[in-house]
């Protein structure tokens, strides 16, 4: 029995009008995979639709928050260019590298003219970090939440913090909802924390910028 977590808000939010990338790490992919799917599946609850769903990949979590800035920019780029889809022609398309989630069915062809091109609504940066026997562990994990931080407040595009910062293996495979033998407490894939988060922001952040409160 615990006391933590997240307790959902009285307010539900429609997805349906927005655009989201996710950039993950591939380190710990057998974590990191569950991660993307419980974020990609909440938000499709939500009402986003998969073809507004852009994800990138990058090496390692401290690539993130380089990773996440330069594609915001490049999809505000791409969204004040008049008339032109950039997404469909090199080489933004292939920066921007829209992945159908694997275990979902692809967008039927007819889709794409549903497929949003303005500039991402929020970025979900996904990795998972788990400490080693040296200092990496520290450096990487203080360095990339700033980063990340930092991308947020610069660009004034909510960027939600989906990395763990992991003592054990797992540590980390519980929070990717993986059930461990001998451990009778369901584990919860945080992936769905980060995609209500994500679409919350999302709508508040629109909403905001209208100057409704
Ligand atoms: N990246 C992660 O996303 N998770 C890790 O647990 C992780 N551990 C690392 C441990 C060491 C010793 C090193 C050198 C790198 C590690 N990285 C990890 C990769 C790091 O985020 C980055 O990709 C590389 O340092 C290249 O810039």
């Amino acid at each position: 029995m615990t006391i933590k977590g997240l307790s959902s808000g009285t307010e539900s939010f429609d997805g349906s009008g927005l655009r989201i990338l996710i950039v993950h790490a591939r380190w710990n992919m057998q974590v990191i995979e569950p991660l993307v799917q419980g974020t990609i599946e909440t938000m499709k609850q939500s009402g986003v639709k998969e073809e507004n769903i852009v994800i990138e990949n990058v090496s390692g979590s401290w690539e993130l928050p380089f990773s996440c800035s330069r594609l915001i920019a490049a999809s505000q780029r791409q969204a004040s260019s008049t008339g032109v889809d950039l997404m469909s022609s090199a080489p933004l398309s292939a920066l921007l590298n829209t992945v159908s989630p694997s275990t979902t069915t692809p967008p039927s062809s007819h889709s794409t003219s549903k497929r949003l091109t303005g500039p991402f609504d929020a970025v979900i940066a996904i990795g998972t970090l788990i400490k080693g026997s040296t200092m990496h562990f520290e450096y990487i994990c203080e360095a990339v939440s700033q980063g990340l931080m930092r991308v947020g407040l610069d660009s004034n595009v909510p960027v939600i913090f989906g990395v763990l910062t992991c003592l054990t293996d797992e540590q980390a495979l519980e929070r990717a909802g993986i059930a461990q033998a001998g451990r009778e407490e369901k584990a919860h894939n945080h992936g769905i924390d980060w995609g209500n988060a994500a679409v919350e922001q999302a709508c508040k952040a629109k909403r905001w910028a209208t100057g409704s409160l």
